[in-house]
Order: structure tokens, then C-alpha cells, then sequence
């Protein structure tokens, strides 16, 4: 098929921003509700692991207006929402393992009799121990699963041969997703036995099995729909699934429509959030600063299930050496499991925890040669033909790129003078300077899940309906998919109608996850939009007299022959189409080529390709108070051809934001008995519009290489959230220019009170 060009496509707008600045867009709580629906309540555990001896319900089924309370013998079906391991019961049965799960399903006239008839529940357990660090949960045997290892070289002989080696441990603290919808469902029933769920999940697919699983119904039965979300950041990826099956269920057994919402209290308790790690490691280097052995053993803290805590496991391991090539590694990393709510999927999904521990091991090296930590850095990022652990071999690297063009756009060696000269001059506030390069891997690490599907519909008067297995959560990707489409057809964007997210119409999806969303869809998008054309150009070539096909392309929804507008428009062309029974809707399909992966051997090419990008953060530390400003972050990052820079923007500036959150303000606390203590808005800080670097830079790197890329357009969704790391450590820079012997474990996030600590530390 020709190229075809329309310059009248509008680019660089997300289509969805009007209507959210004025508040029109509908969220699962805007529907309507139905006459006759119920409100659900979930009563959960108060006890963080223990057998379930009883649960008393009777005062509250004696509550006016409290229609049933359902509990684990109520399920139908499997009791059962486990999507990798099957050890989590959708309400708990005989035993529970966190703080929050849920025990029963109260469904009440409204919320608030819900809400008043929770608190008339009352649960008995017999306590057992409880466990909330993953080193002290892999010392007593409490694991989610088998441990994993990626190796290349001989890391032993390595470390024997090295100038420098040093030993240490890096942890990094979990983080709360605070999507602003919070989690829920809307289950309604249909006729027939059929069951529609509303659901705010990016795993439509996922909600659909779950709720045919726990039903005992097939999953032909279950529509799931998704407008849109507000926000997922990888919490609705897995775990929208239980609120929805939970939702189901009320609706299963009671033949009405059933509304679950969480409040904000409710969600924060009840469901996972980021990975926690504990992680020990052993770097090695040469006496030019080569970094030639790399070892880690990761202590991953998965919670009370699985989960998605094996799959995180596993892209710790890919992005364990970040962007650099280290000939000689050896990491282990472990899924422990402890009686905290079960953690899962955020923005890096397990990335981000691996590569902020090599981040420390090369800090550490630094320090304790006298070096600056970008000098190690610079010297060891990857290049074409390196090798990475798990064997995909480099192509195409912008590492050295990226890592250029910050330096010299943004003069970092005039940085590191002002901020020398800035410590010289002051004596009770200090600068600190870092750089932080990123790689991450594009595609699921789980090969089967890369693929997609999309539908298009070309109606009778021209426009165009297109549904995919896209989530949109506020990241753009309808408008990338209105793109798509307008593009292949020479349209409008208004042209363009992006349909719900809808099981009916586009099934077997894979979550919108893994940054791959716009590329696994749009790529299946293209392919519908591609069969329909090659039904409409040899008409097209016919009404124009016979003309040669391939000079025929569309464009102003024109029909445009050998480059120029002939008289035939878009929408002639489709009317007679469909006059002569063509057919003007097409299914496309694609999955990812090239990729493969071992996981007996943990070799293989599980990547698509790679994203990279470069951050240089510059902070200032108050030395009195411990409180800091982040005075600016200068980005170039790698975009390939970015097909909206309004959208990727956005993505960066989100991203980054969120990762200098993980990094400095997010502290996750939890008492020894398994409760969260920063259980409210008030004592866990997320960043706010103060706490945002007054001088975001971001440079686009226009990387033209073929790629897999979506119009060669990289994915953009997660990788800037690992620049947020850089935050970590120009904050320790500031503090060690104030106090070259601060005593600073690795150990994010790096609160002010930590810093307070350690300014005065020795
Ligand atoms: N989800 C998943 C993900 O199932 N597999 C992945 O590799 C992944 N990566 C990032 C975010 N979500
Ligand atoms: Mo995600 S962590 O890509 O759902």
C-alpha cells in the first residue's frame, strides 16, 4: 500500500483535554444508575494473616434495606482470581493473608446502608504470624514463587580479576498508583443469563475471565465495557478484576444491577501498589572504571498473592544492569511473600526497583574512589553489538546519544562549576548534581501477551468507527489511535469515532500495559484500515477511468491519483462501495515479530525494541531544615519519530513527576501486625503542583531507525519514570557536599527527614 500523506492533519493535541478541563468526560460513577440497583460494601480483613474461624452477619442482614451479604460459599463458581498462581479466593474462606481482603460483600438500597451495615460484621481469626519484610519472609521459607537468575560471563572469575569491588545493599520502598478514580465496577444483568460489567480496568480481558471464573459461567456470557479510566498506572491492570468479580457476583445471585465503588480510604487499604525490594549487591571494576561484574540478589516484597508479583520478578531481572553492558553478571531475585495487600503492576512494573540498585552500586563505587559517579556512567553505556543478560543483543543504541546531546544542549560541565562554585560559596545550603540514563525493554516480557486486535466500521456516509483493545486512562492513546486511522484514510481527526473498549467487539485483549498499548493496537489497527483500502483502491482506480491502482491514495478526503486531487471524494467512493456490497468493516490482527524468549535457559529476544533517554537533575538542600527544592531536570530522551509530541510530552513530564515521587516523598508504612500506617492523604505525600522541578527541559532526540514502533513512533508510556531516580541521588550529592563522611544508606525514598538524618550523620 502507498503512503498516504494528509497535511491537513492536525498533530501535537490530545483529543480528550477539552472535555476533561470542562468536565464533561463520563467515569464508572458517572453512569446512570439503574432503577433498581444495589450499592456493594466490602467488609474486609482486620487481621493480616490467620485463620478465618467465623463471621457473624446477622445484625447486619437485620438492617432496613440491606438486601443480602454474601460470603465465600456464595460463589458459584471458582472462588479463585489468581491470573498467574492460583492462590487468591475472591472473598476469603479459611484463612486470611493482608489487612483489607475481603471477607464479604454487603449489598444494601444505597451506600450508605452498605456503609452502616460493614460496620455490624463481625469476623473472628486466629492469629498467625505476620511477616512485612521480604529478607525476613525469604529466611523463613514464605515465598510466592521460585527464585530466578539471570547470568552472562563468568561473574566468579570476574570479580577475582577486578581492580575495585564493592559490597552493599539498595532498597527502595513501594508506592500507592492514587489513580484519581478510584477502583470499580457496575455489574448489570442481561437477558439470557449474560452479564455486563462496566469496569474501570486496563485488562478488560482479564476482568471478563475472572468474573466467568468466579460465576461458573463461560466467558461468552460476560460483556466487560470500558469507557474510559481515570488512571491506572498499572493498579487496574491485574486488580480491577476483583472489585468487578465482586460486583458480578452481587449481581449473579441477586438479579440486579450492582455498583461497586471504592472510596478513597477503602482503596488505599484494600489493594496492592508498587513492589517494595530489599536488594544486596557486588560490583566490579576495572582500574579504568569499566564496570566488569555486576551481582544482585533481589528480595521482592509481593504481599499476601502473587498476583502479578512473578511478572514484575522477571523485568527486574531484564533491567537489572539499566543502560549499561557488563560483560559479567550474575542476579537472582526473589518473590517473597508477606502479609501486606498483594502488590502489583506500576509504570516500570519491577524495572525501575532493579535499576535504582545499580544506580547505588555504581554511586557507591564513586564515592569510595573519588570519582564522579557520571564518569562510571558515561564509560559503560551500552553500545550496538553488546550483549544484555538474558542474550537480546543491542541494536540501534541511543545511549551515547542521549547521553551527548544532555551534555552539550544543556552544558553540564558548567552545571558541575556553578553548583562547585555555589558549595564553595555557601555554607548552610548545598547543590547536588546526578544523571540518570534509562533503557527499558518494549513488550511484555511475556511473549504470548503481545498481540492485538481492532475494528473498523466505515459507515455509509464516510466516518469511521474504530475499536480496539486500547484502554484509554489518560494517556492519550485514542488520540494515537484517531491518528492512526485519520492517517490511513486521508481524514479528518472528526472523521474518526473511537469506540469503548468492549469485549464484544475486540476480545481477547491483553491489558494496556507494558508502554505497548499504542503499538500493539495501532499496528492491528493499521491492518484493518489496510484491508478496507485494498477493497475501496481498485474501485477508486475503476471510477477513474482504469487508472494505475498504485498511484491511487486518499488525502482531504479526497481520492488523490499520481499525487493530485481528482474529483472523486471519500465519501462517493464509499457510497458506491457499498452500493456494489462491498464489504466496509475489517478485523485486524498483529503480534509483535521477532520476539522469543527461554525461560528455561532465560535467553531469548524478548524485546521489541529498546527506549533510552538521559536526565541531569540539579537540587538544593536546606542543610538546617533537611527540606530541598528540585531546581531542574534536563531531559533528552529518545521518542524515535514522535508521532504526537503533545501526548509524549506529557507522558515524560507525568512520568518523571511520578518517579521523583517514588524517590523522595511516597513512604509506604506498615506496623509489625501487617497495617498500613500511611493510610491517608494526609500522611502518605504524593507530589504536588510545589513539589514540581521549576525548570523541566525536555529535548526531543528524533530517532529515525525502522522499528516496531507504532509509525516509528517509541513508546512512551513508562520509561521516563525511571529518570526519577536521578532525584535519589542529586539529593545524596548535596548532602555529601555538605558532609563528606554522611553516613546515607540506600534506602528510598529519600524523605526530608532522612536527609535531616544524614547531613548530620557520620
Ligand atoms: N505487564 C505484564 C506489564 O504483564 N508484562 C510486562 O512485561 C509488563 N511490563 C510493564 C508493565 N506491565
Ligand atoms: Mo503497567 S505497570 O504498564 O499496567
Amino acid at each position: 500500500m502507498q503512503e498516504v500523506k494528509n497535511k491537513k492533519i492536525k498533530k501535537d493535541i490530545h483529543l480528550d483535554a477539552p472535555f476533561h478541563v470542562t468536565g464533561k468526560t463520563k467515569y464508572i460513577d458517572d453512569l446512570p444508575e439503574l432503577e433498581g440497583t444495589l450499592f456493594a460494601k466490602v467488609f474486609d480483613s482486620s487481621c493480616a494473616h490467620g485463620k478465618l474461624i467465623s463471621v457473624d452477619t446477622s445484625k447486619a442482614e437485620e438492617l432496613e434495606g440491606v438486601f443480602a451479604i454474601l460470603t465465600a460459599k456464595d460463589v458459584p463458581g471458582v472462588n479463585q482470581i489468581g491470573g498467574i498462581i492460583k492462590d487468591e479466593p475472591l472473598l476469603a474462606e479459611t484463612d486470611v493473608h493482608f489487612m483489607g481482603q475481603p471477607v464479604a460483600l454487603v449489598l444494601a438500597e444505597s451506600e450508605e446502608i452498605a456503609h452502616e451495615a460493614t460496620a455490624l460484621i463481625h469476623a473472628e481469626y486466629e492469629q498467625l504470624e505476620v511477616i512485612v519484610d521480604p529478607k525476613e519472609a525469604y529466611a523463613k521459607g514464605s515465598m510466592l514463587s521460585n527464585s530466578r537468575t539471570f547470568s552472562l560471563g563468568s561473574p566468579d572469575s570476574a570479580f577475582a580479576e577486578c581492580a575495585h569491588v564493592f559490597e552493599g545493599k539498595a532498597d527502595s520502598g513501594g508506592q500507592e498508583h492514587l489513580y484519581l478514580e478510584t477502583q470499580g465496577a457496575y455489574a448489570i444483568p442481561r437477558d439470557q443469563g449474560g452479564i455486563l460489567v462496566e469496569s474501570s480496568t486496563q485488562g478488560p480481558t482479564a476482568v471478563q475471565r475472572v468474573v466467568a471464573a468466579v460465576l461458573g459461567l463461560e466467558m461468552s456470557k460476560i460483556e466487560v465495557n470500558v469507557n474510559r479510566i481515570g488512571g491506572g498506572f498499572g493498579g487496574k491492570e491485574d486488580q480491577a478484576s476483583l472489585w468487578a468479580g465482586l460486583a458480578a457476583l452481587g449481581c449473579f445471585v441477586t438479579g440486579r444491577p450492582v455498583k461497586l465503588i471504592l472510596e478513597r480510604h477503602e482503596d488505599l487499604r484494600m489493594t496492592g501498589k508498587r513492589h517494595p525490594y530489599r536488594s544486596d549487591y557486588k560490583i566490579g571494576l576495572d582500574k579504568d572504571l569499566n564496570i566488569v561484574a555486576f551481582e544482585a540478589s533481589f528480595f521482592q516484597n509481593g504481599g499476601g498473592a502473587a498476583d502479578l508479583s512473578t511478572a514484575v520478578l522477571e523485568r527486574t531481572l531484564f533491567h537489572g544492569t539499566n543502560s549499561y553492558f557488563v560483560p559479567n553478571v550474575r542476579m537472582t531475585a526473589h518473590p517473597c511473600k508477606t502479609h501486606i495487600a498483594p502488590n502489583t503492576a506500576f509504570r516500570g512494573f519491577g524495572g525501575p526497583q532493579g535499576m535504582f540498585v545499580m544506580e547505588a552500586a555504581i554511586h557507591h563505587a564513586a564515592r569510595e574512589l573519588g570519582v564522579s559517579p557520571w564518569g562510571i556512567q558515561k564509560k559503560n553505556l551500552l553500545r550496538d553489538g553488546n550483549e544484555f543478560s538474558y542474550g537480546q543483543i543491542v541494536e540501534n543504541s541511543e545511549a551515547n546519544r542521549c547521553w551527548d546531546q544532555a551534555h552539550g544542549d544543556f552544558d553540564f560541565l558548567k552545571m558541575v562549576e556553578e553548583v562547585e562554585e555555589y558549595n564553595h560559596s555557601q555554607s548552610l545550603s548545598k547543590k547536588g548534581l546526578a544523571i540518570m540514563p534509562i533503557c527499558f525493554g518494549i513488550s511484555f516480557t511475556n511473549t504470548p501477551m503481545n498481540n492485538a486486535r481492532a475494528l473498523v466500521h466505515v459507515y455509509g456516509d464516510g466516518s469511521v468507527g474504530v475499536s480496539t483493545g486500547a484502554v484509554e486512562m489518560g494517556q492519550g492513546v485514542n488520540t494515537k489511535m484517531v491518528q492512526v486511522a485519520a492517517l490511513m484514510f486521508g481524514l479528518p481527526y472528526d472523521r474518526i469515532r473511537l469506540e469503548t473498549t468492549n469485549t464484544s467487539r475486540v476480545a481477547n485483549t491483553s491489558p494496556s500495559a507494558a508502554s505497548a498499548t499504542a503499538d500493539l493496537n495501532g499496528r492491528a489497527l493499521q491492518d484493518a484500515c489496510r484491508q478496507i483500502l485494498e477493497r475501496l483502491v481498485p474501485l477508486a482506480a475503476e471510477l477513474l477511468g482504469g487508472a494505475d491502482e498504485k498511484q491511487i491514495s486518499f488525502s482531504n478526503e479526497m481520492v488523490f491519483l499520481d499525487g493530485n486531487p481528482t474529483e472523486l471524494s471519500w465519501d462517493d467512493l464509499v457510497a458506491k462501495a457499498l452500493l456494489l456490497r462491498l464489504n466496509m468493516s475489517a478485523k485486524g490482527h498483529y503480534s509483535t515479530p521477532v520476539i522469543h524468549f527461554d525461560k528455561e535457559k532465560e535467553k531469548g529476544h524478548p524485546f521489541a525494541y529498546h527506549v533510552y533517554g538521559t536526565s541531569i537533575f540539579e537540587v538544593t538542600v536546606d542543610c538546617i531544615r533537611g527540606t530541598y527544592d528540585i531546581d531542574s531536570v534536563k531531559i533528552v530522551h529518545d521518542f524515535g519519530s514522535s508521532m504526537n509530541k503533545a501526548v509524549d510530552l506529557g507522558q515524560i513530564e507525568g512520568g518523571l513527576v511520578q518517579g521523583i515521587g517514588w524517590m523522595t516523598l511516597e513512604d509506604l508504612q506498615y506496623d509489625k501486625q501487617g497495617r498500613l500506617r500511611s493510610h491517608t492523604l494526609a500522611n502518605y505525600k504524593i507530589p504536588d503542583v510545589y513539589s514540581i522541578p521549576e525548570d523541566i527541559q525536555v529535548k526531543f532526540l528524533n530517532t529515525d531507525h525502522d522499528n516496531l514502533a507504532i509509525l516509528r513512533s517509541k513508546a512512551v508510556g513508562e520509561p521516563p519514570l525511571m529518570y526519577g531516580i536521578g532525584a535519589y541521588f542529586a539529593l545524596t550529592n548535596a548532602i555529601l557536599a555538605f558532609n563528606p563522611n554522611a553516613n546515607i544508606p540506600y534506602d528510598a525514598p529519600m524523605t526530608t527527614e532522612k536527609i535531616l538524618m544524614a547531613l548530620y550523620s557520620a
